[in-house]
């Protein structure tokens, strides 16, 4: 089995209720046991865009990385998501952010995600769940890319998972 973390967020539509639901259905297929807090977070890269609702969770798996892409994307199928302009809004957006140690980068997947570092969005919430999980490119932990980050602006708790719910 393999530790994964992936982030999930949502800026259209009833964003809550899509972010459980694909929760829901990830958890069909993955032993999920970890799940952030929600946060309500400043659109990054295309700004003129509602505010998202993210979340990040973790759980193991037997899926290859491949295998978990394609999870996710027929997840967000499901959920109603069409093709859209990079970094635009979006129904749902199931990212993988760490499988294990592992290094991999192909043109239709990178882990970790390349941009997990620099995104309050993902770091808050994966601080919460992994604070001490070293990221295996830069070898350093996720409390410590969180402190490097250049500001907390543009989020905030949405809705308080109860941490005991991940027992
Ligand atoms: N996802 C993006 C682009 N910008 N901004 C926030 N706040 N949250 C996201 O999940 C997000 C984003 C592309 O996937
Ligand atoms: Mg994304
Ligand atoms: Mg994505």
């Amino acid at each position: 089995m393999t530790k994964v973390y992936l982030g999930l967020g949502s800026n259209l539509g009833n964003r809550a209720h899509n972010i459980y639901v694909a929760l829901r259905r990830l958890g069909d297929t993955i032993q999920l046991d970890q799940v952030s807090s929600l946060y309500e977070t400043e659109p990054v890269g295309i700004v003129d865009q509602p505010w998202f609702l993210n979340l990040v969770c973790g759980g193991e798996t037997d899926l290859s990385p491949e295998a978990l892409l394609r999870l996710a994307k027929r997840i967000e199928r499901e959920i109603g998501r069409k093709e859209g302009t990079r970094f635009g809004p979006r129904l749902i957006d199931i990212d993988i952010l760490l499988y294990d140690d592992l290094v991999l980068d192909t043109p239709r997947l990178e882990i970790p995600h390349p941009r997990l570092h620099e995104r309050v969005f993902v770091l808050v919430p994966l601080n919460e769940i992994a604070p001490d999980w070293v990221h295996p490119r830069l070898g350093v932990n996720i409390q410590q890319l969180l402190h490097r980050a250049a500001s907390l602006k543009g989020i905030r708790l949405y809705s308080v998972t109860d941490s005991r719910a991940n027992d």
